[in-house]
């Protein structure tokens, strides 16, 4: 017997899928098919497991009477209104930890490509340029001497100050609170951390709360030979300033794994040989998502057998089961 009717929205690994047709009655919907959903399917279901690009919102969650639990796909849910479910006691989860790693690793990797124009060497390479004109220009950034800003001191924020370490680099942060664990200068607010370093790496989460916080001012801050790498979201950036600021040179170059309108990305942008951008790929290994897909699945399971998640977020603290 089926332990209840789960809704999967969007895109998840196939394990997703496969271990929850197992346990419970799995309903799908991908984007822009919400919408069309019967009002009595959407009465029976009483969980979600919500993927990339399909928002829970207001208006789903209210024509969900019967919804217990909102089981995320990332450890991000900036997609989900996490402080509504919190108001009608809806659990939300997501999927903390087993990514740290694999992000931390993709954000370093963007940041020396960025530093030494790695991506714009390579395509200078296969088009035969090499050959034909010589050895690739010698890059006008390094990774030595560099003071790396890390805005959200957080899981992955730790993970990459690490790396930064064994790179020789002096870390510095920003976010609402100093941790009492860590060494590194803290700074209380962005632009004096934009000011005492050159190299910014933003990974603090996306919503209201941080919406374009990364604006003019900070880019200003940050300097003429200022880089910005950025795996935490789009949105955290005022990605219009930041344009203007890689064209008119308030800063060297900018790293972007995450961008405002995924999967849209600026033609602006694109435009600049020397800017990185990659496609929101931080975790997207087989091995790391079919972890996050294990842990969707895993706190769904828990919440409808012994009613208690595995890795309730802030706006909704039911107790985690040990
Ligand atoms: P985490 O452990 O919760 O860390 C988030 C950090 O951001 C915390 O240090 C938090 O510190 C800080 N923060 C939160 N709100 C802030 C605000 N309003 N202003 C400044 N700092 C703020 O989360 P995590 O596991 O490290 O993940 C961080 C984010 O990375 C996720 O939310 C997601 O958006 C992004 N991510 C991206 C990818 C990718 O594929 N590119 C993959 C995974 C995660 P305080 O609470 O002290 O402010
Ligand atoms: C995923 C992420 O790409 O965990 C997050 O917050 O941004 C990524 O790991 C995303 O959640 C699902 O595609």
């Amino acid at each position: 017997m089926a332990l209840a009717e789960i809704l999967m929205l969007g895109r998840a690994p196939a394990i997703v899928g496969e271990q929850l047709s197992r346990q419970f009655t799995v309903h799908r919907a991908g984007p822009g098919e919400v919408e069309a959903l019967s009002p009595d399917l959407l009465s029976r279901v009483r969980g979600i497991a919500s993927g990339a690009h399909v928002p829970v919102n207001r208006a789903l969650i209210e024509r969900m009477p019967g919804l217990e639990i909102v089981a995320n796909f990332g450890v991000g849910y900036d997609s989900v209104d996490a402080a509504f479910c919190g108001e009608r006691g809806i659990c939300v989860t997501n999927t903390p930890d087993v990514l740290t790693e694999e992000v931390a690793d993709t954000a370093f990797g963007l940041l020396l490509m960025t530093v030494r124009q790695l991506s714009a060497a390579e395509r200078y390479l296969r088009a035969g340029r090499w050959e034909a004109e010589g050895p690739y220009p010698l890059t006008p950034a390094t990774l030595r001497g560099r003071t790396l800003g890390i805005l959200g001191l957080g899981r992955i924020g730790l993970a990459i100050a690490r790396r930064a370490e064994a790179f020789g680099l002096e870390v510095r942060y920003h976010g609402r609170t100093q941790r009492t664990d860590v060494d590194y200068p803290y700074h209380d607010t962005l632009e004096g951390l934009a000011r005492a370093c050159d190299t910014l790496m933003v990974v603090a989460p996306g919503g209201e709360a941080t919406r374009g916080i990364v604006d003019r001012r900070v880019l200003e801050a940050l300097g003429p030979e200022g880089i910005v790498v950025n795996v935490g979201r789009g949105t955290v950036i005022d990605e219009p300033a930041l344009v203007a600021a890689l064209q008119d040179g308030t800063i060297l170059s900018a790293g972007l794994d995450v961008f405002e309108k995924e999967p849209k990305v600026p033609q602006a942008l694109k435009d600049m040989e020397h800017v990185v951008l990659l496609p929101h790929v931080g975790s997207a290994s087989r091995h790391t998502r079919d972890r996050m897909g294990q842990l969707v699945v895993d706190n769904l399971a828990s919440w409808f057998r012994d009613g208690r998640p595995l890795t309730p977020v802030a706006e909704t603290p039911f107790v985690a089961k040990g």
